[in-house]
């Protein structure tokens, strides 16, 4: 074809005397004051009388995607015209966060926005808050994800995330009682600025059904897939902008539909609702986001999702690649596709039936092509989170891909018994279908058999992958393993998060630092320097305060900014032990009531997470934290110096308020059950000292900051494993710490529940009969390390020190470090730079 004739049309000119193109991507003051006027007039189109804050925030939605545009546009023809190898991060949840306050960062005008809008008589802070964030994730998992796509924007790297737009996200978590409410996440209700619909870019999906066998016209045996019902799969669009430089890549979200809104003919027929019901079935596909953290949930609509984009991502890359002239063979060369977990594993089934069905390739030639092309991150070696499919629910939806999978299955174990032949107790460990009970597909196996490279998200977590859960595929393919440690982005979680440490950091190591955060190194010298840290804590305490208001305004407790600020906050889970720290408050609550006179330092113990709606014992995990919150805070006797807080609702948002107030980070799972974590990164990176356990990144973190600036405390993952084989007892731990036992008959006695003694029941018999995360193995050595806290915390100018430190420290955990290695030691992709 010969290429488009280029047009010039000249940019009419306003009455401002700013021209067209200044009031779309003009990045002065006066530009986005128009900007900002315009969209309130044309896109949004409310009489002054009726202009909310709302309007204000959408329409600097409106006026920032708008230069983003011409970033966007530019990145996807240069990605096109370069043909390089493009990332696709596959991934069932992108916790993307606010995005007004990120892409004013990133592109660098937030004090242009900030001017333009006060001169509309707004400020730009209050305008922020206006922001509805798309929860489109459940904690850590999808919000790496995020961090992932910002660092891949900003190293220049040709990346695509794809993902699923669920129509409601993770619920609103609201406290009623001391109990988790959950309310549906309406994050759509008001319109999405950032999002930009492609009704033209769609893919159909299959479902159910049976398979044919066809001979082809050259005389080759062929499968035909007869689908019960095809569902349509259209684009949204979210550009992502990288900091300082041009590169804007692309999130694209799949939202189903049904194929046509209406069954015309039912509908002529008289039969209404049977027109619509397949309008109804189709759009179920995407509409909310299953809010479990850890646990799998086996359920046929989630198994849906995960096919359905999938399916509908994978065929967009063919399609993109044969429209660049691109033959299929070359696939591997053009696409690295990662696995974030086993959510998207289907896809190495998917590949290989769009290769072999639809595109003819024979299989050997797929096969390569597919394992080239896939790396599979695992996050999580907890038994109930790996995936695994009843057979008969597979078969049900996804008929091919189960013959497929058979076909995968005797290939793959016909090597492993060339390699370990007569070990058949090794050939039905491996294989990707799991015989033990119920027959089922394993996901985890299936992703490993089809990628090329497999990693683990810390040192530690990886060495354990290698050792327990994929011990036999490490044995029959060592060089596909490696460590990627996570990363945290440093623009969004200190820059944007703590404006007061970016300016001083500014100060004092030049504007360079939040894309090589290696120079952050340069503040060790400051750490003996008095002004300086009395600069830090100024900027920490402001931190504090500003997090105190927020506490207050949404819970009613007040807080002391000059208390030691303790917090908590991930997804409510027993392995991530909230009730150990529950433990300890209440330990010290009875020391003092017991001996008023004692010498502690004064604590605003602080809590945030969301508990799975079906998840029992968290959800009353919850209810003890509030419960204890409300006594202690409501007892004279103590409250002057120790209080507790619930903060609701933990998610990206307030945790960007959360992080910089923190002074410390309790990282306190049981040692080897947090594959990573990234929340520790986070509070490290905002100068939060660390109590922790030796497990996730957690062992970097102290490697990197010293162990004498992090405080260390119980069982390692040998131990733990040592003392599970041997059978553990809690009673033991009870029966020789009267102080434990006192703590658990006074929770188990109704003193936090308003006297009803039932409630804490089941949490306390948990922990005395079964305690399966050890927690009471760990009680007196938390308690005591947190007693090393509080004398460390006397010394406020030797805290300072290990807070200057944990920060100057952190430049490992940039996401830009771990990007730069999947990039070079997994998908081999270069940096592409994006002029204007
Ligand atoms: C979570 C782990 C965390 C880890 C994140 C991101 C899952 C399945 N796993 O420890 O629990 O930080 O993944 O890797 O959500």
């Amino acid at each position: 074809k010969p290429p488009p004739k280029q047009i010039k049309i000249a940019p009419p000119v306003t009455t401002t005397g700013l021209t067209d193109v200044d009031v779309r991507s003009g990045m002065q003051v006066a530009a986005l004051k128009q900007a900002v006027t315009d969209h309130l007039r044309y896109s949004i189109g409310h009489p002054p009388v009726a202009t909310t804050l709302h309007d204000y925030y959408y329409a600097l939605a409106l006026a920032v995607r708008d230069r983003m545009q011409h970033r966007w546009l530019n990145t996807l023809q240069t990605n096109f015209d370069l043909k390089r190898k493009i990332v696709c991060y596959l991934s069932a949840e992108f916790l993307m966060g606010p995005h007004l306050g990120n892409n004013l960062l990133n592109l660098g005008i937030e004090q242009e926005a900030r001017a333009a809008l006060a001169e509309l008589g707004q400020d730009l802070d209050i305008v922020l808050e206006c922001e509805e964030e798309p929860g489109l994730g459940n904690g850590g998992l999808g919000r790496l994800a995020a961090c992932y796509l910002d660092s891949l924007a900003t190293l220049q790297r040709p990346a695509v995330g794809y993902g699923i737009r669920y129509e409601f996200g993770i619920f609103d978590q609201e406290i009623h009682d001391g109990w988790q409410a959950e309310i549906t996440d309406k994050w759509l209700r008001y319109g999405n600025p950032w999002e930009i619909a492609k009704p033209e870019v769609a893919h159909y999906v299959n479902w159910g059904g049976h398979t044919e066998y066809y001979r082809d016209e050259a005389g080759n045996d062929r499968v035909r897939w007869m689908p019960y019902r095809v569902v349509k799969g259209t684009a949204y669009d979210t550009p992502t902008q990288g900091y300082g430089v041009n590169n804007c890549n692309t999130l694209r979200l799949w939202s189903a539909e049904a194929v046509e809104s209406f069954d015309f003919q039912a509908f002529n027929t008289g039969d209404y609702y049977q027109a619509v019901e397949d309008k109804i079935i189709s759009e179920t596909v995407t509409k909310v986001l299953y809010p479990n953290d850890e646990p799998q949930i086996g359920k046929h609509l989630r198994l849906g999702q995960q096919y359905f984009f999938v399916s509908c991502s994978l065929q967009n890359m063919l399609h993109i690649l044969s429209l660049s002239g691109v033959p299929v063979e070359n696939f591997a060369e053009r696409y690295a596709v990662q696995l974030n977990d086993t959510h998207p594993s289907i896809g190495v089934v998917e590949l290989m039936r769009l290769l072999v069905d639809e595109r003819r390739l024979d299989w050997d030639k797929a096969w390569a092509i597919t394992v080239q092309t896939f790396g599979y991150t695992n996050h999580t070696l907890l038994p109930e989170a790996l995936e695994t499919w009843p057979l008969p629910m597979f078969q049900a939806l996804l008929p091919r891909h189960l013959e497929i999978i058979y076909e995968i299955n005797r290939r793959f174990l016909d090597e492993v018994r060339a390699r370990f032949s007569g070990d058949e107790a090794r050939v039905a460990r491996m294989s990707l279908i799991g015989e033990e009970g119920e027959k089922c597909v394993r996901m985890a196996h299936l992703a490993a058999v089809g990628s090329h490279a497999i990693n683990g998200v810390a040192a530690l977590h990886s060495d354990l992958l290698k050792a327990s859960v994929l011990k036999d595929f490490y044995e029959m393919w060592p060089e596909r393993f490696s460590n990627k440690t996570n990363g945290v982005t440093p623009r969004r979680f200190l820059a944007l998060a703590n404006p007061g440490l970016r300016a001083l950091l500014n100060e004092a190591l030049g504007e360079q630092w939040p894309v090589n955060m290696e120079q952050l190194h340069q503040l060790e010298a400051k750490a003996d320097d008095a002004a300086f840290r009395r600069k830090w804590r100024a900027i920490k305490e402001a931190n504090k305060k500003r997090l105190a208001d927020y506490i207050l305004a949404h819970t009613d407790i007040e807080l002391d900014p000059t208390w030691l600020f303790d917090i908590q906050v991930k997804r409510i889970h027993e392995y991530k032990r909230q009730h150990l720290n529950v433990l300890h408050i209440v330990t010290l609550y009875r020391r003092l009531k017991e001996n008023p006179g004692l010498n502690i330092s004064p604590r605003a113990f602080i809590f945030g997470g969301k508990a799975a709606p079906g998840y029992f014992m968290a959800k009353r995990i919850i209810k003890l934290i509030n419960g204890v919150a409300e006594t202690i805070n409501a007892d004279p006797d103590v409250n002057t110096r120790m209080k507790v807080a619930f903060v609701p609702n933990f998610n990206v948002q307030n945790a960007q308020l959360i992080y910089p107030a923190a002074d410390l980070s309790e990282q306190i799972s049981t040692a080897g059950k947090e594959a990573s974590g990234t929340g520790n990164m986070k509070f490290m990176l905002n100068g939060a000292l660390t109590i922790g356990t030796l497990d996730g990144a957690n062992v970097e973190i102290r490697e990197e900051v010293g162990a004498e600036n992090f405080f260390l405390f119980g069982l390692t993952t040998e131990e733990v494993e040592h003392i599970k084989r041997e059978g553990y007892h809690p009673t033991d731990c009870i029966a020789s710490n009267s102080e434990l036992r006192t703590v658990l008959e006074l929770i188990n006695s109704g003193y936090f529940s308003r006297g009803d003694a039932e409630v804490f029941r089941s949490v306390v018999n948990n922990l005395t009969y079964s305690d399966p995360f050890l927690v009471l193995a760990d009680y007196a050595a938390y308690v005591a390390c947190q007693e090393r806290v509080s004398a460390a915390w006397q010394d406020k100018e030797n805290w300072t020190r290990m807070s200057i430190l944990n920060t100057a420290r952190s430049g490992k955990f940039s996401s830009d470090r771990a990007i730069r290695e999947y990039c070079d030691e997994i998908w081999n992709v270069q940096p592409a730079t994006v002029k204007l």
